[in-house]
């Protein structure tokens, strides 16, 4: 919140003669754009490899990332986390590229929340 003085009169200086207000000028606060990174199922990428990748680049433990597999396996992709943009397409290249050098085809995304 700032306080702008706005002065209402041109007619200055004798004591008392001070018409100028303060008024409130409403900044709105800017949070950055999340978004979220997905990973997708597909029929080839081995099961430990999925947990291992969300372990590595996700920092979940055995039983989370287990979890999240699981549901990316039976409904097709789930929500891994929701990042700031960069950290986002950081993710994104990491595991990309990490299931490239496997050769698995394991697709990972991401989409403004
Ligand atoms: N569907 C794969 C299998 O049966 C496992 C898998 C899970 C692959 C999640 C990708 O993002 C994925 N081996």
């Amino acid at each position: 919140m700032t306080l702008r003085p706005v002065q209402m009169s041109d007619k200055t200086g004798g004591p008392g003669d001070d018409t100028s207000l303060l008024t409130k000028t409403r900044s709105k606060t800017q949070r950055p754009p999340l978004y979220k990174v997905m990973l997708l199922n597909d029929d080839y990428t081995p099961m430990e490899f999925v947990v291992h990748v969300l372990e590595r680049f996700f920092g979940l433990n055995h039983a989370q990332a287990f979890e999240i597999m699981l549901t990316v396996h039976k409904k097709g992709l789930a929500v891994v986390g929701v990042f700031s943009f960069e950290v986002a397409e950081t993710k994104v290249a990491q595991v990309m590229d990490f299931a490239r050098r496997h050769q698995h085809p394991l697709q990972c995304t991401m989409e403004k929340e």
